[in-house]
């Protein structure tokens, strides 16, 4: 007998996420300021993979309105974008009226395609003045996020029904400030932790300022505002000792909990806090700070889920700069990987995720806002007719969703699910090296658009709900 096939909710949406600074181009044009990456690609272009830099995106704003028809060809209903900081304010924190006039074009011509734009506020990109200013380690910085989102909301709240604060809060102190990965290459636990707690402020006084302006009739009675986190459910060994299992615990805490609780309590978690000073972790608080994360509470989640992550009890507690270091990483032997992008393809983690959402925050709503997966020299493997063939990514994505299906059955609050990158975009450092889409970007002839043979089943799915 044929196995029966899962299938997702009739009213489980699809979609897409993408970012404007891995996709918009057009760095220094229509008044946008420089960011972290223009800096850094202006810096440094050695760092990034053949040596392209943040500049050309994947010639969105040139190529959107092909893009939006595609998405919905493809069979999407909604898509996520950020807008850019760097774009829409000025040096003082007035609105530039050029950027303001391409996201209303932006929000208008989506809406004419038939599709729903979620908008996220913030996707790693410090504008530099900013971080000139001490970026995430500062007040000032933190304020200016909070007035920057008080005008987004206010200029784009009749046309916007889905909002987030974030993406990823957890990836710039871990990136930028802890591990020495991107600019400005910092290893510095400490700092790290300071960002994230300012970055959690700024979450909250954000949402804050989305309440006020909801309460006002200046953003949609029907808008609602989230945060999207990349959780990373967190396994050690059978049969783990007392410190693996603390290794677990703050792990976790730092990048799974702080942001569940923040966002669901309004609060940080306080065992997490308290590991943090026994370690000498002192992080800025000041009076009335936590009046601030009282008000972080969201109305959904955003889910980005790419891994899990796998610890165990650390060799020595402390890092070269004395500061704690509470895990280090254990290598799974039965671990299947993505060589290309060196993360473990391990669908359960989501089904894991949901549980954990529905034991622990039951009342919590939430998407799965990123999945994917990104193979290097994928354009080696074509059909006659020219089309990569991508079978893994047909794969990948069927699994997850299989996850998803089951979790849902399970009872977690699971509304939705948008693949990352469905047509091909910058990854950062990475550049084009891993390639994400359904829609393959041809670097070669003028970013050119051409869906890969797995684009068929995508719209399969998305149209009959049926996990093919
Ligand atoms: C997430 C980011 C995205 C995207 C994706 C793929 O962490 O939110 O911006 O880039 O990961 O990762 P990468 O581009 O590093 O391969």
């Amino acid at each position: 007998m044929a196995e029966q096939k899962l299938a997702l909710p009739k009213d489980f949406f699809i979609g897409s996420a993408l970012s404007g600074p891995q996709t918009e181009g057009e760095w220094n044009k229509g008044g946008k300021l420089e960011n972290l990456w223009d800096t850094w690609s202006m810096e440094n272009l050695d760092d990034f993979y053949n040596r392209v830099g943040s500049y050309g995106g994947n010639d969105f704003m040139a190529k959107y309105k092909e893009d939006l028809v595609l998405m919905k060809e493809l069979g999407l209903d909604n898509y996520r974008t950020s807008i850019q900081w760097s774009r829409l304010l000025d040096e003082n924190g007035n609105l530039n009226p050029e950027g303001a006039a391409w996201y209303h074009e932006l929000f208008r011509a989506s809406a004419k395609a038939g599709l729903d734009v979620f908008v996220n506020l913030y996707h790693f990109d410090m504008p530099t003045y900013l971080f000139r200013r001490g970026g995430w380690e500062s007040r000032e910085v933190v304020e200016a996020y909070a007035h920057y989102t008080d005008v987004a909301f206010r200029e784009f709240g009749s046309e916007i029904k889905y909002w987030f604060t974030f993406n990823e809060p957890i990836v710039e102190p871990e990136q930028r400030y802890q591990e020495g990965v991107w600019y400005p290459k910092l290893h510095d636990y400490g700092r790290a932790r300071t960002v994230q707690y300012h970055i959690s402020l700024a979450h909250s006084l954000g949402v804050a300022n989305f309440r006020a302006a909801q309460a006002e009739g200046a953003v949609r009675a029907d808008a609602k505002i989230g945060m999207i986190n990349c959780f990373t459910p967190t396994y050690t060994k059978e049969n783990p000792s007392e410190a693996d299992l603390e290794a677990v615990r703050m792990t976790s805490g730092i990048n799974n909990r702080w942001w569940l609780d923040l966002i669901t309590k309004g609060a940080l978690p306080q065992d997490v806090l308290d590991s943090l000073k026994e370690g000498g972790v002192r992080l800025p608080v000041r009076a009335g700070d936590a009046e601030i994360l009282a008000q972080g509470v969201v109305d959904w989640l955003g889910c980005n889920y790419y891994h899990p992550t796998r610890v165990q009890a650390p060799a020595s507690k402390v890092d070269q700069y004395g500061l704690p270091h509470f895990a280090d990483e254990y290598v799974w032997p039965d671990a299947v990987m993505n060589e290309s992008r060196g993360w473990e393809i391990y669908p359960e983690g989501l089904y894991d995720f949901g549980m954990d959402c529905a034991k622990n925050y039951p009342e919590l709503e939430w998407f799965v806002s990123e999945n994917g997966i990104g193979i290097m020299d994928e354009y080696k493997n074509r059909d006659e007719q020219g089309r990569v063939i991508d079978p893994y990514r047909v794969d990948f994505v069927r699994s997850h969703l299989e996850a998803v299906s089951r979790a849902i059955a399970d009872g977690a609050k699971c509304r939705g699910y948008h693949y990352w990158g469905l047509i091909d975009n910058w990854s950062w450092s990475n550049a084009f090296k891993n390639r994400y889409g359904f829609v393959e970007v041809d670097l070669m002839d003028g970013y050119k658009r051409r869906p890969k043979q797995s684009a068929e089943w995508l719209t399969k799915v998305a149209t009959s709900h049926v996990i093919e």
